[in-house]
């Protein structure tokens, strides 16, 4: 007879030591069921005998309703599903820890921000914002960056994005902005894609979003990981420190891998070739250890200066540049375990911008406010019921005791007769927690004023911000920008659309403006104005909210470009190393092993699956054949020489393989016979081997040697040879 224990507790250190190094992880082992020598059951614990046919009248007979198991399995499978987010559906977290460089104490009181030695557990999720559950990750779209910190002192959630502005001003335009970024709901068609006249639409008539499309349309919205994006908090915040002085603050997260992206044409491929690339890439850094990091930044500005910076602190379509206002790097955060069951985790989280700790506040920010409200109310659709918080990865590892009592799916049991405060019948308990013992106190601010529906002056400037981050960008940046406007305008169908969005960017930069018009062929006439802002009260006046330029200079922030992340660390990037029977084996040893050196991997791929031998003799398996990979999955491409390399040149996937590779400014090399392939798909063969590593041409040897493997992992932490697009396109 098997044991029937399912709860055997895995082997490992004892849940003190484990508890205290991971208090979330030891709480969630409580939660997890580990099978070992156990019966199957049902879930009234009955061990099941047969599990392979239904209770019949007969051997050819109906089901029998009796079949009290059968009922059991299918009722609990036909309820399997929740629904999805109604934003941010499709997403991938993980486990991991944070801990703070130095004492912040001088500016907040928060526990974990003001002691070095405190790690603290945190759940991390990333996400894509308008695709369903199971779309693509490389979708062009804003990626959630939310990270639940479990701190003594209870549950901080950071609900952040990877760009540091949004769409719009007051939440009260979340709907639209989300129904019109949504599938069209006729035909819900395009799936994950702006490039739709709903979306072009909604924003031609909001000019306040104008600032964060043109980050939409950058190549933030497609990038390389999630592991190489930063991330932004958006809002406002405020740090309170223990004397009651409250400060703003803006919240950064830096990657230490650097920020890069993929090309446009890329991200499409890689769409078809691997929907799941930026989840499969958390997951599998993480399970070879190359944990993702990034710092936490703070940006702090004092109260007095609320007013200093010409546009408005509480307006999220702006951001402060760093040029302005450093960032202070003060800690640092730690991915280094996947979850254990995605539903359980992953799907069942439940963020809530409303969870602070004493120490950290909030400010008046109109967006901020409207958040405040919908996260609990749209988890209680989503996850069922006012309990969520009981959900295993919800649960606070700091104790939390109330009178909140019933409801779906309650997990407490409350003993006792009280349930409500104050009490004399059971000792008053639970107490309020005074200040001092850790209880949360709303930071006191003066406010005053008519109860009014509008927003401030100072919320109008719609274009300064949106002009600055278009000329801090690279010059291949700016290109990227007006190929991205000219593919989603394409694709509107509605040219009043077109042209409207158009005379918006004529008032951002009339370079781009052009650039875009011209791909588009639409003439814009000179000194046409903006077009009326619509997000407007029926008795409003559309003139007075009409663009007014606040600042009296141009502002500048070469920190918005991501020119300057290079070179970047090669760790964690993936390098493809196209191998044909006899191939040349010291050339791939020499490259294979500086490349580990700096913490990338070389994937061998073969024409076919199984065994091939090297010009030494020895066999190796390739990881992948051409056809189940392709070279958008990779950072880089080598074609390694040998007798039947030039063999490569007549695969027709090979072909696409480095002609892509070229395509998508990769690093791209070849030696020896593997040249061959090169030339078949017509690319440009690089110089003589001591060329300038950021040369943007292939990298061309008749051997492997370690010179040639130190320029291609030179260029390989250049990230991207964007210099080589012009060769690839006519002049825009
Ligand atoms: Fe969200 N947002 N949001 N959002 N948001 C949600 O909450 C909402 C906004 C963000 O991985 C929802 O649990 C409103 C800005 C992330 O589970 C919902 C407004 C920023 C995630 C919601 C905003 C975000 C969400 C949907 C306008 C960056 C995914 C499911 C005022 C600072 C969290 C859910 C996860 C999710 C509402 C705008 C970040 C409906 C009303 C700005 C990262 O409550």
């Amino acid at each position: 007879m098997p044991k029937r224990v399912t709860r055997a507790a895995k082997p490992g250190p004892s849940r003190a030591a484990a508890s205290a190094r991971d208090p979330k992880r030891a709480q969630l082992k409580n939660d997890t069921e580990f099978v070992r020598d156990a019966a199957l059951t049902t879930n009234q614990g009955l061990p099941i005998e047969d599990d392979q046919d239904s209770l019949k009248a007969g051997d050819r007979g109906p089901t029998l309703l009796e079949d009290f198991h059968f009922r059991e399995k299918i009722t609990h499978f036909d309820h399997e599903r929740i629904p999805e987010r109604i934003v941010h559906a499709r997403g991938s977290a993980a486990h991991g820890s944070f801990q703070v460089y130095e004492s912040l104490a001088d500016y907040t009181k928060a526990g974990f921000l003001s002691d070095p030695a405190r790690r603290t557990p945190v759940f991390v999720r990333f996400s894509t914002v308008a695709g369903s559950r199971g779309s693509t990750d490389l979708a062009r779209d804003v990626r959630g960056f939310a990270v639940k910190f479990y701190t003594d002192e209870g549950n901080f959630d950071l609900v952040g994005n990877n760009m540091p502005v949004f769409f719009i001003q007051d939440a009260i335009k979340f709907p639209d902005l989300i129904h019109a970024v949504k599938p069209e709901p006729n035909n819900e068609m395009p799936q994950a894609a702006s490039a739709h006249d709903t979306f072009w639409d909604f924003i031609s008539l909001m000019p306040e979003s104008t600032h964060m499309i043109l980050w939409l349309m950058s190549d933030r919205a497609i990038p390389r990981s999630y592991r190489m994006m930063e991330g932004f908090g958006v809002h406002t915040f405020r740090l309170i420190n223990a004397a009651g002085k409250s400060r703003f603050v803006k919240f950064h997260w830096k990657p230490l891998l650097g920020v890069h992206s993929v090309a446009w044409d890329e991200a499409q491929k890689i769409s078809g070739k691997d929907p799941d690339f930026h989840r499969r890439d958390l997951w599998q850094a993480i399970e070879s250890g190359a944990f993702p990091e990034y710092e936490l930044g703070l940006q702090i500005v004092e109260e007095k200066d609320e007013f200093a910076f010409g546009f408005d602190l509480l307006d999220p379509t702006k951001l402060i540049p760093e040029e302005l206002v450093p960032v202070q790097r003060v800690g640092k955060l730690t991915l280094d375990r996947n979850p254990d069951n995605f539903f359980a985790e992953t799907e069942q989280v439940a963020f809530h911008i409303g969870n602070v700790v004493p120490g950290i506040g909030f400010s008046n920010d109109p967006l901020l406010q409207g958040r405040l409200f919908s996260y609990t109310d749209t988890q209680l659709i989503r996850l069922g019921g006012p309990n969520f918080h009981e959900i295993p990865i919800n649960r606070a590892t700091a104790p939390t005791h109330n009178n909140q009592r019933d409801g779906f799916m309650r997990q407490q049991i409350n003993p006792g007769r009280v349930s409500y405060q104050p009490n004399s019948l059971g000792d008053n308990q639970p107490a309020q927690a005074t200040s001092a013992a850790g209880g949360y106190v709303t930071h006191v601010e003066p406010v005053e004023g008519s109860k009014v529906r509008t927003r401030g002056d100072s919320f109008f400037d719609h274009y300064s911000q949106a002009r600055m981050f278009f000329h801090s960008q690279s010059e291949p940046e700016k290109q990227h920008i007006v190929k991205a406007f000219r593919f989603e305008l394409g694709k509107v169908e509605t040219p009043a659309i077109r042209e409207r969005m158009v005379l918006h960017l004529a008032q951002v930069d009339s370079g781009l403006a052009t650039d875009v018009a011209k791909g588009l062929g639409i003439e814009i006439p000179a000194n046409a104005p903006a077009p009326p802002n619509l997000s407007v009260s029926a008795d409003g006046d559309p003139a007075a909210r009409q663009h007014r330029t606040l600042l009296d200079r141009e502002l500048a922030s070469p920190a918005l470009s991501m020119a300057a992340q290079v070179p970047a660390p090669i760790a964690s990037r993936k390098v493809a190393v196209l191998v044909a029977p006899g191939f040349d084996s010291a050339g791939v040893g020499a490259l294979t092993r500086m490349l580990t050196t700096g913490g990338a991997t070389a994937h061998l791929v073969g024409p076919r699956l199984g065994g091939l031998a090297g010009d030494d003799g020895k066999t190796v398996r390739p990881e992948f054949s051409i056809l189940t990979t392709a070279s958008v999955l990779f950072d880089a491409v080598y074609v390694a020489g040998g007798e039947q390399a030039g063999k490569w040149a007549g695969e027709s996937d090979a072909v696409d393989f480095v002609r892509d590779a070229f395509k998508h400014c990769k690093p791209l090399a070849a030696s020896g016979e593997g040249v061959k392939l090169l030339e078949a798909a017509r690319v440009p063969v690089g110089g003589a081997d001591d060329a300038d590593p950021a040369d943007d041409a292939t990298i061309v040897a008749q051997r492997m040697t370690r010179a040639v493997a130190e320029r291609f992992v030179a260029a390989l932490a250049g990230h991207r040879l964007w210099t080589r697009e012009p060769e690839l396109h006519l002049p825009l």
